[in-house]
């Protein structure tokens, strides 16, 4: 029978079939294969010795939260406490993008902006939103549903930015524990949560532990350049072939940041991307020298 993996807690496996639940375990040929049945795995399992015998192969995957064939994320993101954050929204979007996932971002806690506050985040709502990017507030509860329905979402964000709240406010069944801000950052760092799907009409979505520290991974510099959507967007116009838009002169993103066609925060984002992973490089570097003493 076929199956999909929604939960996975110490290497049992709930599998949902039709309507119905199975927990199973895996066969130990999979620990040789060096394969291990991922949250989100379609698979064929026996029934009656409550078995996952085959995984099916996999449209995508991520390491952290360990989990595949996703269709979306869904980024949350508060408007305030925590505060907006632009450098880890385009970073989240900058990763999402490499892994061939749509990115949907949700602004939470507009009520506690001020009014000049709340033009400011109107501009940048809209800027993300011509880039192509579904921006919402979660206060529009029936057109994420609409944009969840028969999809599996990964639900990103740092602790305390409303995640489970929102949730809560799609499905009201779910019943999802929330935290005072306080409470919900000195915890992130101590606890490590199972990854689950939750079901919430017709739609998949993972509630996450709230990633703290994000990277780049297996990201070079040339695909975290092709990562920022303006660029690729504007490609052509610079004159340059394979153009990092650093130093080069007469550079066209350049001058489109210099226009403000181009948001400068996206811009020095993506340097201080860039930096990060020299420096990660470096350290790599030091780390190896270290081991050959
Ligand atoms: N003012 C305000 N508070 C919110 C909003 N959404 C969530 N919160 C509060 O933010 C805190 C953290 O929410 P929670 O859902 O636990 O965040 P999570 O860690 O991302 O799951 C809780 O005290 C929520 O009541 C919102 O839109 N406005
Ligand atoms: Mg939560
Ligand atoms: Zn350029």
């Amino acid at each position: 029978m076929v199956g999909q993996i929604i939960c996975n807690i110490s290497n049992l496996y709930r599998v949902k079939y039709g309507d119905k639940y199975i927990e199973c375990t895996a066969r130990g040929k999979f620990k040789n294969e060096n394969l291990k049945p991922l949250v989100g795995d379609k698979v064929i399992f026996d029934k009656e010795k409550k078995l996952i015998i085959e995984l099916l192969p996999r449209k995508n995957e991520l390491l952290r939260p360990p989990i595949c064939n996703i269709d979306q994320a869904l980024i949350v993101m508060s408007a305030k406490e925590p505060n907006f954050d632009l450098y880890l929204l385009d970073k989240m979007i900058s990763i999402i993008n490499y892994n061939n996932i749509n990115t949907i971002i949700c602004i939470t806690k507009l009520d506690l902006l001020s009014s000049e506050e709340g033009n400011k985040m109107d501009e940048y709502i809209k800027y993300y939103q011509k880039l192509g990017y579904e921006v919402l507030t979660n206060e529009q509860t029936e057109k994420i549903h609409s944009l969840l329905k028969n999809k599996i979402t990964v639900l990103t964000g740092q602790s305390g930015v409303g995640k489970s709240t929102l949730l809560n406010k799609l499905d009201n069944n779910l019943n999802l524990k929330t935290s005072k801000i306080s409470h919900a950052l000195g915890r992130g760092k101590h606890t490590t949560r199972h990854v689950e799907l939750l079901e919430t009409r017709n739609s998949l979505i993972a509630d996450t532990p709230g990633f703290s520290s994000l990277d780049f991974y297996n990201m070079d510099k040339e695909s975290i350049r092709d990562s920022i959507i303006e660029f690729e967007n504007f490609k052509e116009e610079c004159k340059y072939r394979d153009c990092f838009h650093l130093k080069e002169d007469d550079c066209k993103i350049k001058e489109l940041v210099n226009d403000g066609a181009i948001l400068k925060s996206r811009y020095l984002n993506y340097q201080k991307f860039l930096k990060e992973k020299d420096d990660e490089v470096d350290q790599n570097i030091r780390i190896r020298s270290i081991k050959k003493r």
